[in-house]
């Protein structure tokens, strides 16, 4: 496998389907629900689902993808070449506020993440890493992340979790709100983790995440040092929905042992 060649054909992919979904503005948008009310897919998820597919079989036939729409034949191992894909995380954004939405690709060998992705549309700005050799931003190299201080830190956090729900202490996350200096609900995994990854956010947490939200964005993570595991301090379930932190490694073990307790 030619990891340098892979990525070249990605890198193209991705920033042809971003071409593509940009000029989809101009066509109406069909907006349906999924599971609730609030968990939104739209004609252009769908048929970015679909180009992806298109274009890895026609070149690569043995690839398997595993994609947030379910377009593609199922995926229920990782092992061979896989290609973990969300063609718009953050589809809330896209509907409504037209940014902020990002495609995300893993590419897995083995189960080993090799390639990661993370593509804001609308800024044509790509985060990637090659698993081993690096990470960059768009054409600048990624440096290691530089130890912070959790009352210094800018944790990325959906309000939803610091209200009583049935998953984690509300109460205890209250208190790290407390501690910390800021927080930011972005509406998009991969977008919150690409800003962990850059320095932006120092970590980003939450209940329920898919592989194809942090496939991409855990390689990265690994080329910069940031720490990515559920919240058992774990490995994430790759092929199933889990909970998720990803952080600075100054403060990743700190909030897990101190602020995190799941009910
Ligand atoms: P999506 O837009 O691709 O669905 C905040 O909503 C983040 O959580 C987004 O990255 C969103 O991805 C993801 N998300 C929303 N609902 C989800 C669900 N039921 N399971 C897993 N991830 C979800
Ligand atoms: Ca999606």
């Amino acid at each position: 496998m030619d990891i340098t060649k892979l990525d070249h054909f990605a890198q193209a992919l991705i920033k042809e389907a971003g071409e593509r979904i940009r000029s989809a503005f101009s066509y109406d948008l069909v907006v349906e629900t999924k599971s609730n009310a609030n968990d939104l897919v739209t004609n252009i998820d769908r048929e970015t689902e679909l180009f992806f597919i298109e274009k890895i079989t026609a070149q690569h036939p043995t690839h398997r993808i595993f994609g947030e729409e379910g377009m593609g034949k199922p995926v229920t191992f990782l092992e061979g070449v896989v290609w973990i894909i969300d063609p718009i995380d953050g589809t809330m954004n896209f509907v409504k506020q037209h940014r902020h939405f990002m495609i995300t690709i893993g590419i897995f060998i083995d189960g080993v993440g090799k390639l990661g992705y993370i593509y804001d549309v609308m800024r044509d700005d790509l985060f990637y890493a090659i698993a081993g050799v690096g990470a960059w931003y768009n054409d600048s190299p990624l440096r290691k992340l530089q130890p912070v201080k959790l009352e210094e830190a800018v944790i990325g956090i959906n309000a939803n979790w610091v209200t009583p729900n049935d998953k984690i202490n509300h109460e205890k996350l209250i208190s790290l709100i407390r501690k910390v200096r800021g927080t930011r609900s972005y509406g998009s995994a991969a977008m919150e983790i690409a800003f962990v990854v850059t320095g932006k956010l120092d970590a980003y947490l939450s209940m329920r995440l898919s592989p194809w939200d942090i496939g991409g964005g855990t390689i990265i993570a690994t080329e910069v040092g940031a720490v990515a595991t559920n919240l058992n301090g774990e490995y994430f379930d790759f092929l199933n929905q889990d909970t998720f932190l990803i952080g600075n490694p100054a403060i990743h073990k700190e909030i897990l042992e101190k602020y995190i307790e799941q009910l």
